[in-house]
């Protein structure tokens, strides 16, 4: 009896094995031991990633300074060693020299600063435009070209499996995901529906705020296929840490694929899709 229970129990596993297996690599999920930023995707996040590392160096420059100009002090001007301190107040060549310098490094951060800022808020002409909305708990997509729209909810644990995702993509992984061709900008509209959202994918090198009322943009052109995982990064009431943002970067056949099924799920208008629009259009 026995037996046969463990012989219907694994055709039943067997049977329940997910029909889509995902087979994309997925990104943005921890990584034991990983410290530093999660891989870089797209032209922003590299533009980011090295700033960060200029500032780095930067920053140990002046630790390792000051620090060096405090032991000089401590050892060379204690009452011991120096028991009858100079009483001058005041020192020009010096005064010059401390506040030439942090302007320098000010003026050398913002040459390097402002330039990354500006690639991120300049938008460019999108090849794909989806609007995206956050909700109390979840976010909503627009694919605005070809007017279909779903939403996008956190998959349950024992629902991760279906789905084609491990389990250590819990609380990443979405039911729906953003699917976006590889090499293409991607703009996209953010707002919120009731409070103040935030959409974000860190290995893109994109975050916006998403404020009812208002839109703003964020733009991006993925170099690398995969999924890519992100989280809602504005804190929006009890469930914030349950809405994450999942996004599949796929080659353009894929994605004219998958446009052309989403089309038909969500009934978006068919005479958008590449190749369509001259056939519907009598
Ligand atoms: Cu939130």
């Amino acid at each position: 009896m026995r037996i046969l229970s463990t012989f219907l129990g694994l055709m039943a596993a067997t049977l329940a094995a997910p029909a889509i297996a995902q087979t994309a690599e997925t990104i943005g999920k921890p990584v034991p031991n990983a410290t530093g930023f999660q891989p870089a995707a797209t032209e922003l996040a590299r533009q980011i990633h090295s700033l960060d590392n200029l500032l780095l160096w930067i920053i140990t420059i002046i630790t390792l300074f000051v620090t060096g100009l405090m032991v000089y002090c401590i050892v060379r001007f204690n009452r011991r060693a120096n028991p009858t301190p100079s009483t001058f107040t005041h020192n020009t060549p010096l005064e010059i020299a401390w506040t030439l310098g942090p302007i320098l490094v000010l003026v050398l951060i913002g040459s390097f600063s402002l330039p990354v800022l500006f690639n991120q808020q300049e938008i460019p002409e999108g090849e794909v435009h989806i609007k995206v909305t956050g909700y109390q708990w979840y976010w909503g997509y627009e694919y605005t070209d070809h007017e279909f729209a779903f939403d996008s909810f956190m998959l349950p644990k024992e629902e991760l499996a279906a789905n084609g995702y491990n389990e250590d993509e819990y609380l990443l992984a979405t039911d729906t995901k953003v699917v976006v061709p590889i090499g293409k900008t991607v703009v996209m509209n953010v707002t919120g529906a009731d409070v103040i959202h935030s959409w974000t994918i860190p290995s893109f090198g994109v975050k916006q705020d998403a404020v009812p009322g208002r839109i703003a943009q964020l733009w991006f052109k993925a170099e690398k296929e995969g999924i890519f995982f992100g989280q809602c990064s504005e804190l929006c009431g009890k469930d914030h840490a349950y809405m994450p943002i999942t996004v599949e970067v796929v080659s353009q056949e894929a994605y004219d694929a998958w446009l052309k099924g989403a089309i038909e799920e969500y009934a978006g208008d068919m005479s958008t899709l590449p190749g369509v629009a001259l056939a519907s259009a009598d």
